[in-house]
């Protein structure tokens, strides 16, 4: 299975689409947003200095995401395939993940990009607070975000176009609908 990259708006279904992807090809998944969270709750020095940044809506600073980054890739199962989520989200993290894997003779593979309006967005994100209690889906911290990914992370897109890797899905109001059409690219991508 080639790698995948999973890249969209928070709220976009990054998580959510990853673990279906992953039940159906079997494939390796790193979820930075999780990895941080189990260091937050852990206690962790890394948790500590992770909870500022994601209670407030920003991002974690590009080095410190960059050293996880690689260690967690290193701890993956060999030849499956790896689905990136919620990495990389920003031009330095695209450059260096793409660094890592070169000098670790893999390939990027496929970018999937989730296009989902910020209306959806921010019903499922307020959604997602009264279901699971994350700290940082409030209104005012979940705009925040939205701001970090228009000015950090949306760049991103053109920087995977001109690595002939973006492939795009857009929100038309069925989960099952854009789940059919990743999976019909990922099965023609892998025959
Ligand atoms: P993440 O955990 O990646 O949070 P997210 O962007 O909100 O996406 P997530 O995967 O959780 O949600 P999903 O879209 O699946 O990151 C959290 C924070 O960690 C960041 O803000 C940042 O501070 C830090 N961080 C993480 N990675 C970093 C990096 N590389 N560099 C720097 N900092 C980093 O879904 C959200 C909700 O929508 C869910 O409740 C889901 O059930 C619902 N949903 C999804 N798809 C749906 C659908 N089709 N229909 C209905 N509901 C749907």
């Amino acid at each position: 299975m080639k790698n995948i990259i999973i890249f969209g708006a928070p709220g976009s279904g990054k998580g959510t689409y990853s673990d279906e992807i992953v039940a159906r090809y079997g494939m390796g998944h790193i979820s930075t947003g999780d990895v941080l969270r189990g260091e937050i709750k852990q206690g962790s020095e890394l948790g500590k200095i992770a909870k500022g940044y994601i209670d407030n809506g920003q991002l974690i600073p590009d080095e410190l995401m960059i050293s996880i980054l690689a260690k967690t890739y290193d701890e993956m199962p060999a030849g499956k395939g790896v689905i990136f989520d919620g990495f990389p989200r920003t031009i330095a993290q695209a450059e260096a993940l793409k660094q890592m894997l070169a000098e670790r003779k893999h390939d990027m593979g496929v970018m999937i990009e989730l296009i989902v309006d910020e209306e959806t967005l921010m019903a499922r994100l307020l959604n997602r607070a009264i279901e699971q209690g994350r700290a940082d889906d409030n209104e005012e911290t979940i705009k925040k975000r939205f701001a970090v990914y228009h000015s950090q992370t949306e760049p991103l897109a053109a920087w995977f176009e001109k690595e002939g890797m973006r492939h795009t899905f857009t929100w038309g109001g069925s989960k099952e609908a854009m789940l059919g059409e990743i999976f019909a690219f990922l099965d023609a991508e892998n025959k």
